[in-house]
C-alpha cells in the first residue's frame, strides 16, 4: 500500500484529472469520486495553478442525483468524455460500463479504484487499488485518506458514509474494519442524517418492474437449488434481488430493450450458491461465451453482450437465459 500511494499521490498530483464512474452511478462510485476529487485537489505541482478535476458518468442513479444536491457537489452527464492523460476509474469492474472511446482511453494512464473482483480491464490500467475484501470504494477513499494523514472536511466525510452506508446495504455486509473506518469519519456528522439521505421512497417504474419480472418468471429446480429465470425492461438488478428475497437461490433477471444494441443480465444469489459458484466469476464465463463482458460479487453480478437485432427480444432473451443456466449447471456440476 505504501509504494502505491506514493504513485497514486503523483497522479492525484496532475493537473487535468477525469474521475470516471460506471453507467447509473450508484452513490459509492459518486461520492467515491467526491473524495477523490477533494483529494487531488489538496495535491498540487504547482501551488498557483488551478486544476481541472471533473467527475463524469454517463448516467447517475436517483438516489446519487439526491445526494449530490444535498453535497452541492457537480457531475457531467455525458457519453464520451474529453479523457486527459489521468483518468481515475472508480467502483468500475468492466469497459462495459462506461461510454468512452476506446482508443483515447487506452492512450490515458487509467488507475483503477475499486472494491470489485478484478477482470480484463485491470491489464488495461496503469495503477490498481483494488480490493476484493473491501465492503466499499468508498472505504477504499477513507483509508487512503487515513494512510495519507489527511482528515478530510465534513461534507466529504458525509460523502464516504453515505457510499459505505449505501454499499453495506446499511451496514448489514460491514466488516470490522468499517466500523472502525465508520468511527473515524463520523465526528459530528448524525448517523440518523445518512440513513435518512439514503432512505427514498422506491420510485413506481420500479415497483412496477418488480412485478412484471415476478408475473414472467420461471422456476427451475436443480435439486438442491431453485433458480429463477425472468426478463424486464429495467431496474434488473433490483428485481434479481427481489426474487432471491422471496425464495429463489438464484435468480437471473434479463433486460432486453429495443433502443440498446445490447442485452444486460443481473444476477443474485444466496450464500448456499456463491459459497460455490462466485455470481462474478459466472458472469465473466457467460459474458465471454456472448462475446459480451460480465463480472462482479460474489454474490451480486451482472453483464452485458451484444445484442444481434436479427433475432427477436424473446429469441435473444431465451438464448441468453440458457447459456446462463447452462454455465451455472456446469459451475455447480449437477
Ligand atoms: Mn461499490
Amino acid at each position: 500500500m505504501k509504494k502505491d500511494l506514493e504513485i497514486l499521490k503523483d497522479y492525484l498530483k496532475e493537473e487535468d484529472i477525469l474521475l470516471l464512474c460506471h453507467h447509473n452511478a450508484d452513490p459509492d462510485a459518486v461520492c467515491a469520486a467526491i473524495g477523490l476529487k477533494y483529494l487531488a485537489n489538496s495535491f498540487s505541482k504547482k501551488k498557483l495553478k488551478e486544476k481541472n478535476v471533473r467527475i463524469s458518468a454517463d448516467s447517475v442513479s436517483k438516489l446519487s442525483r439526491a445526494i449530490l444536491t444535498e453535497l452541492n457537489e457537480d457531475i457531467e452527464i455525458i457519453e464520451y468524455p474529453k479523457l486527459p492523460k489521468t483518468v481515475f476509474l472508480i467502483d468500475t469492474s468492466s469497459l462495459n460500463q462506461i461510454t468512452v472511446n476506446k482508443k483515447d482511453f487506452l492512450n490515458s494512464d487509467v488507475i483503477l479504484i475499486d472494491h470489485h473482483r478484478k477482470t480484463d480491464l485491470s491489464s488495461l490500467c496503469k495503477v490498481l487499488i483494488v480490493d476484493e475484501n473491501s465492503t466499499s470504494t468508498c472505504e477504499i477513499v477513507s483509508d487512503i485518506f487515513r494512510e495519507m494523514n489527511i482528515y478530510p472536511p465534513k461534507n466529504i466525510r458525509t460523502a464516504l458514509l453515505l457510499g459505505i452506508l449505501y454499499d453495506t446495504k446499511h451496514l448489514k455486509l460491514a466488516k470490522e474494519s468499517t466500523f472502525n473506518t465508520i468511527s473515524w469519519l463520523i465526528k459530528e456528522i448524525s448517523f440518523q442524517k445518512i440513513l435518512y439521505l439514503l432512505s427514498q421512497e422506491s420510485d413506481p417504474s420500479k415497483r412496477i418492474a418488480h412485478l412484471k419480472s415476478c408475473s414472467r418468471m420461471e422456476i427451475i429446480d436443480l435439486g438442491n437449488y431453485v433458480i429463477s429465470i425472468s426478463n424486464a425492461s429495467s431496474h434488473e438488478a433490483s428485481c434479481a434481488k427481489t426474487i432471491v428475497s422471496i425464495g429463489a437461490d438464484v435468480s437471473f433477471v434479463v433486460a432486453a430493450r429495443k433502443k440498446d444494441k445490447e442485452i444486460r443480465v443481473s444476477v443474485r444469489s444466496r450464500k448456499s450458491v456463491s459459497k460455490k459458484v462466485h455470481m462474478g466469476s459466472l458472469m465473466e464465463k457467460v459474458a465471454k461465451k456472448l462475446g459480451g463482458e460480465g463480472g462482479g460479487h460474489e454474490e451480486a453480478a451482472g453483464l452485458n453482450a451484444p445484442w444481434n437485432k436479427e433475432i427477436s427480444k424473446e429469441e435473444a432473451v431465451k438464448e441468453v437465459l440458457s447459456i446462463c443456466i447452462e454455465t451455472l449447471k456446469e459451475e455447480l456440476r449437477c
